[in-house]
C-alpha cells in the first residue's frame, strides 16, 4: 500500500493528504519529522516533508506526487481533461505555492515559532505579498471553488496554504495581505467536506504532539 510520510501539521503534507483522500485512494500514513535523519535524507533529499512511498521507491515534492497520484489513479480525477483547464489549475497552483506561500514562509517562524524577523525582510515580504496577491487575485475565481465550479487538485493547496499566509501576514506584518479575498467564506464552504473535516482534525492533534516532543517544524 502507498505509504504517505511527514507530520499532520505540514501544509504540504496535508496538502497531498487530501488529494488521497478526495481521490479515495488507500494510504498510510507515516510519522517522519522534518529531521534530516539518514532515513528521510534517503527518501527526500532535502529532508523536507511530504514524501510518498511506492513499490518502486520514493518519490518527494508535493506537486510531484500528487500529479503522480493524479495519473496513476484516474477513477476519482482532481483535474479536468481539457489540457488548457487542467493547466489553468496548475498555474494557480504555482501562483499559491512559488508566489504567496513560499513568501510568507519567511515569517512564519516569528508567527507561529517564537522566532524574529527584521525590518528588512518584513518590508520585502510585505512589498512582494502585496504584488504577488494581486496577481493571484485574477487568477482565483472562488466560485465557489478556487479555481472554478469543481473541487480541484488546487483546492488541496489553497486549503492550506491560505490560511497560513493570511495568518502569519496578519500576525507579522499588521495586515492580512488576502483580506480583500473571500477566503473565510472559502475555508467554510471547504470545511463542510469530511475529508476536509478530517485533514484539520489530525493537524490539531499533531500541533499538540507537536509541542509535547519540542520538534521543530521548519
Ligand atoms: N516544495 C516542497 C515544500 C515542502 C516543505 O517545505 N515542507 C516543510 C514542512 S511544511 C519541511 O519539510 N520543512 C523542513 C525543511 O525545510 O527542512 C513540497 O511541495 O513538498
Amino acid at each position: 500500500m502507498i505509504k504517505l510520510g511527514g507530520f499532520a501539521l505540514s501544509n504540504y503534507y496535508n496538502k497531498v493528504k487530501l488529494a488521497l483522500l478526495e481521490k479515495n485512494i488507500p494510504f498510510e500514513e507515516v510519522l517522519a519529522w522534518a529531521d534530516r535523519s539518514a532515513g528521510l535524507l534517503q527518501k527526500s533529499p532535502l529532508g523536507k516533508v511530504p514524501f510518498l512511498e511506492t513499490e518502486q521507491g520514493a518519490l518527494c515534492e508535493s506537486q510531484v506526487i500528487v500529479d503522480y497520484l493524479e495519473q496513476r489513479y484516474t477513477e476519482v480525477p482532481l483535474l479536468p481533461a481539457d489540457p488548457y483547464a487542467a493547466a489553468k489549475l496548475r498555474e494557480l497552483i504555482a501562483f499559491l505555492e512559488l508566489h504567496l506561500e513560499l513568501v510568507a514562509r519567511d515569517l512564519y517562524g516569528a508567527a507561529f515559532f517564537g522566532g524574529t524577523v527584521s525590518e528588512e525582510t518584513k518590508t520585502r515580504v510585505q512589498k512582494t505579498l502585496r504584488r504577488n496577491v494581486k496577481a493571484f487575485a485574477t487568477l482565483a475565481s472562488f466560485g465557489p471553488y478556487v479555481g472554478g465550479s469543481e473541487f480541484s487538485m488546487a483546492d488541496c493547496a489553497a486549503l492550506v496554504h491560505l490560511p497560513l499566509v493570511a495568518l502569519s501576514s496578519k500576525i507579522v506584518l499588521g495586515e492580512d495581505v488576502l483580506a480583500g479575498l473571500p477566503v473565510r467564506a472559502y475555508l467554510d464552504m471547504l470545511a463542510q467536506r469530511p475529508h476536509v473535516q478530517r485533514v484539520n482534525a489530525d493537524r490539531k492533534a499533531n500541533q499538540a504532539l507537536m509541542a509535547e516532543q519540542n520538534k521543530n517544524p521548519l
